[in-house]
């Protein structure tokens, strides 16, 4: 498979685990996660791909990617981030490092810095395990990103929950500013 295709495939999972299962007749168990029979079944129904996908494409985009985006688990396939369904996907909550970081765009910091980070169009907020990770995640929306330094020990400590996504992703609920602190 050619990178297009793989980055293709790659969105078009995400699209059906993280935003719009219903669409592809899907249900997602508690933890986001569908077999991959039904997933597969579900996905070359919908698009019709030529060749369809199958299972070691599924492998082969996992391990290809410079992120983790999916995990698969006793035959079945799941999003480890990035939920927008109403339905809320739980993830293990864990003790995070002391400190975390969050990468965005200098117009949503003034908002952040009165409100706090919030999910908006997600579940969860999303964290980074290292500033180089947050640096990407910003640049998606400003080319001179604004990195956040998160005082993640202390929130813990006040009992705000936090989940791991994969080994770079935090999620956490609202973290509220007085946590945050520019870079
Ligand atoms: C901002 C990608 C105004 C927040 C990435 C962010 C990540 C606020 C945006 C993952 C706010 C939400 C998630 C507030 C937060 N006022 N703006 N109070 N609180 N925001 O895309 O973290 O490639 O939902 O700063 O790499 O950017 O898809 O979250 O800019 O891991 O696998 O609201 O998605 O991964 O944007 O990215 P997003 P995110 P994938």
């Amino acid at each position: 498979m050619d990178d297009k295709r793989r980055t293709f495939m790659s969105k078009k999972m995400s699209y059906a685990l993280r935003h719009n299962p219903e669409k592809y007749g899907l249900v997602l168990a508690h933890d986001g996660s569908v077999s991959i029979g039904e997933f597969l079944r579900a996905m070359n129904a919908m698009h019709h791909f030529a060749p369809p996908l199958t299972e070691s494409d599924i492998q082969e985009i996992m391990a290809n990617a410079e992120k983790q985006r999916f995990a698969i688990e006793d035959g079945r396939i799941r999003a480890l981030y990035g939920h927008s369904i109403q339905q809320r996907i739980e993830h293990p909550s864990l003790l995070p490092p002391a400190v975390l970081y969050h990468g965005t765009s200098h117009k949503a910091l003034p908002s952040i810095m009165k409100e706090g980070l919030l999910p908006m169009g997600r579940q969860y907020v999303h964290l980074s395990a290292d500033v180089e990770t947050a640096h990407q995640v910003g640049r998606r929306r400003d080319q001179m990103p604004v990195i956040l330094q998160i005082d993640a020990e202390s929130a813990a400590e006040d009992g705000v929950k936090f989940y791991l996504g994969n080994d770079k992703v935090w999620l956490a609920d609202r973290i509220p500013p007085k946590y945050l602190k520019e870079m």
